[in-house]
């Protein structure tokens, strides 16, 4: 038997997800302990496929930490976006499931941590082994770091997985991955040659990217705001926003690559203020989505002008 894990591609809590889920079905379905496992990445992108069309005929499907979809291929399903029912009637069809094994709580920091707690309520199986891993997954999904400086560190071994999974995330590094996270301890995973080898360019791309964001940003009212559309955007830097201005309550982010033009906008989880907007609602009005304190809005390359009169609003928005 196949099974498919179709997972939020290349984020930390995605592949931590797909390693306890695929985990927890080998050991909870005694059809499945020999079956073959897949792993597939879905990306939040400009016209992506509906996932639906993503799942394998003949398989066992599960989409964890992603879009629902009505696909009759979907077995099992598992989220904590609050936009997660995108498809028109996909809500509707989601609340009229009997089969037991479809679950979406948006009120959850991390996919991974809902799915432990399911399995155990439900199943009752555990694997303690896994905490450390459940814990980071909730640390780093809902930025519940300590302060800017934690959150911008490759010092702890979750760190430096989720360096490597966010960028040089792709189907076959994750096919090797993610087994490994179900039943490695973080800290030899991480210190593995293939993990190190990828991790060296990222942090220098991350200090490069760490001056360029200190020389374009500015901050706005209560928003930080950073142009990086200039040139192409080769890494991610959540939080130096944060450490650069730490009064800011909020701070907004125009890059691009070559496939898309993005906006992200975020609450400083460090923040002296209380947050007053729903990020993920904001973010919807122009097709983006995710959650209450992150979200993110993606455009095809051209759309650049377009973008920067989206992120004016977003800023005018955010000061009221
Ligand atoms: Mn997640």
């Amino acid at each position: 038997m196949d099974v498919l894990v179709a997972h939020h591609g290349y984020c930390f809590d995605g592949a931590a997800s797909a390693a306890i889920f695929s985990r927890f079905l080998r050991e909870t379905q005694s059809a499945l302990s020999d079956a073959k496992f897949h792993f597939r990445g879905l990306l939040y992108e400009p016209n992506a496929p509906p996932p639906g069309d993503k799942l394998m005929t003949g398989a066992i499907n599960a989409i964890l930490d992603y879009r629902y979809t009505q696909s009759p291929y979907l077995d099992w399903y598992f989220d904590h976006h609050v936009s997660a029912f995108q498809e028109p009637g996909s809500e509707l069809h989601f609340r009229a499931d009997t089969s037991g094994r479809k679950f979406h709580d948006g009120a959850y920091g991390s996919c991974t941590k809902f799915i432990i707690d399911v399995a155990r309520e439900r199943w009752g199986w555990t694997a303690p082994d896994l905490d450390e891993l459940v814990a980071w997954s909730d640390v780093i999904d809902a930025a519940r770091f300590t302060d800017a400086d934690q959150a911008s560190s490759f010092e702890p071994a979750a760190m430096k997985l989720a360096a490597v999974v966010q960028e040089q995330g792709d189907d076959s590094l994750l096919a090797w991955m993610i087994p490994q996270l179900s039943v490695t301890p973080l800290d030899v995973l991480a210190e593995h040659p293939d993990v190190l080898r990828r991790l060296e360019p990222i942090k220098t791309r991350h200090e490069a990217l760490s001056k360029r964001m200190e020389q374009s940003g500015e901050q706005r009212g209560s928003v930080a705001w950073f142009d990086l559309s200039d040139a192409p955007l080769d890494t991610v830097a959540k939080f130096v926003g944060y450490k650069l201005f730490p009064t800011a309550t909020y701070s907004v982010v125009l890059s691009r690559t070559h496939k898309r033009v993005k906006i992200s906008v975020g609450f400083n989880p460090w923040s002296k203020h209380p947050r007053r907007h729903d990020i993920a609602r904001l973010c919807e009005r122009h097709g983006g989505g995710g959650h209450p304190v992150v979200g993110a809005i993606s455009l095809p390359p051209g759309e650049l002008a377009k973008a920067k009169v989206i992120v004016e609003d977003f800023i005018r928005e955010l000061n009221t």
